[in-house]
């Protein structure tokens, strides 16, 4: 999961871009992951609106926008800035916190406890090198090249790379490259990518030599750089792309997750990782209404009991958006 999401180029970006920061404060600082919630689903709507706000009210009618967020958007409009944010920005806590959790590895919790011990800058984090995890050194040692994001002509570099590799180590491998990527985007934040194997059904035993038979292969060719953890279905790690003879400077280091995924629910995967996130939670409402629970694995009926039933057979993701009645969406238009 990337840390930063890219500030989006719309014609009321000032104010996705307000609610965007105002989502990371709720997250980050007060841990209050329904406001979180509430300002990325905001954030999303109005950036697909086809016009200039010119008012809260204008923005009210949107699925998703609220009195507050409303009243929030004139004072933006009027005054160019927000009063809450301002104060967000200038309070020690709330900026060394939200820092803190820039770092892979440090989340809001870790964040706060740094900070409450003192630790509240990059130097600082520095100091106290050998306090940290792993994964949180690694997060350390990166942290300019991770906050940049990845264009997506190099995003189409490493995916035909890795589709290469791939199909080097066993031609039976499926990979998919999910997440803003998949949706088209002109950046993405890192790679996300779902792989499964006809032999790796949820009946099968685990297989995590499919995994990390993969993740072996690509660190000997040099790809994977580093590891942040390397379990029997998801891998975290680097990865960089090597320079070619005739180019002059180093591709940055880049976030990389793979995960393994059993056949039979690997497109309910591919689904879940496309995202984008503010999309899921709408699918996932729509499901419900329809009588079905739909998760990152599964979907599945529920029953008269309320209880959820066997699952239900997928091949595609295009069967999904069936048993809801949902007209296909491509991953371009899934952004909410
Ligand atoms: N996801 C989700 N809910 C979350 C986090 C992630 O449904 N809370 C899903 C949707 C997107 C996918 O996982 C990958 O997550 P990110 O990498 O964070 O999102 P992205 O859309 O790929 O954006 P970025 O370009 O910033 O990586
Ligand atoms: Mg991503």
């Amino acid at each position: 999961m990337s840390k930063r999401k890219a500030p989006q180029e719309t014609l009321n970006e000032g104010i996705t871009d307000f609610l965007i920061e105002l989502a990371n404060y709720e997250k980050n600082v007060n841990r209050a992951i329904h406001k979180y919630n509430a300002y990325r689903k905001a954030a999303a709507v109005i950036g697909k609106y086809p016009q200039k706000i010119k008012s809260g009210t204008e923005a009210k009618k949107l699925d998703g926008v609220g009195a507050k967020i409303a009243e929030k958007i004139d004072e933006f409009l009027a005054t160019g800035k927000l009063r809450k944010l301002e104060k967000i920005r200038s309070d020690d806590t709330s900026s060394s916190i939200n820092f803190l959790t820039r770092v892979t590895g440090i989340g809001p919790a870790a964040a706060r406890k740094f900070y409450e011990e003192g630790v509240k800058t990059l130097e600082d984090l520095k100091k106290i090198e050998h306090k940290l995890n792993h994964h949180q050194q690694i997060g350390l040692k990166y942290f300019e090249e991770f906050e940049k994001r990845i264009p997506r002509s190099e995003m189409q570099k490493m995916e035909a790379l890795i589709q290469k590799e791939l199909e080097k180590v066993d031609t039976e491998y499926i990979g998919t490259i999910c997440g803003s990527y998949r949706r088209g985007a002109e950046s993405s934040g890192d790679i996300d990518i779902l792989l499964t194997h006809p032999d790796y059904t949820s009946q099968s035993e685990k297989q995590p030599k499919l995994l990390h038979a993969v993740v072996d292969h690509l660190e000997s060719i040099g790809f994977v750089t580093d590891t942040l953890s390397k379990g029997d279905t998801k891998y975290m790690g680097v990865c960089q792309v090597q320079k070619g003879e005739d180019e002059e400077e180093d591709y940055f280091h880049r976030r990389i997750d793979i995960r393994l995924i059993p056949k039979d629910q690997y497109y309910c995967g591919v689904l879940y990782f496309t995202g984008s996130d503010v999309f899921n939670k709408n699918m996932r409402a729509h499901a419900l209404e329809k009588g079905f629970t739909l998760n990152e694995y599964t979907i599945r009926p529920i029953g008269v009991t309320g209880m959820p039933g066997e699952p239900l057979p997928v091949d595609s993701e295009k069967d999904i958006f069936d048993y809801i009645q949902w007209k296909y969406r491509e991953p371009k238009d899934r952004s909410e």
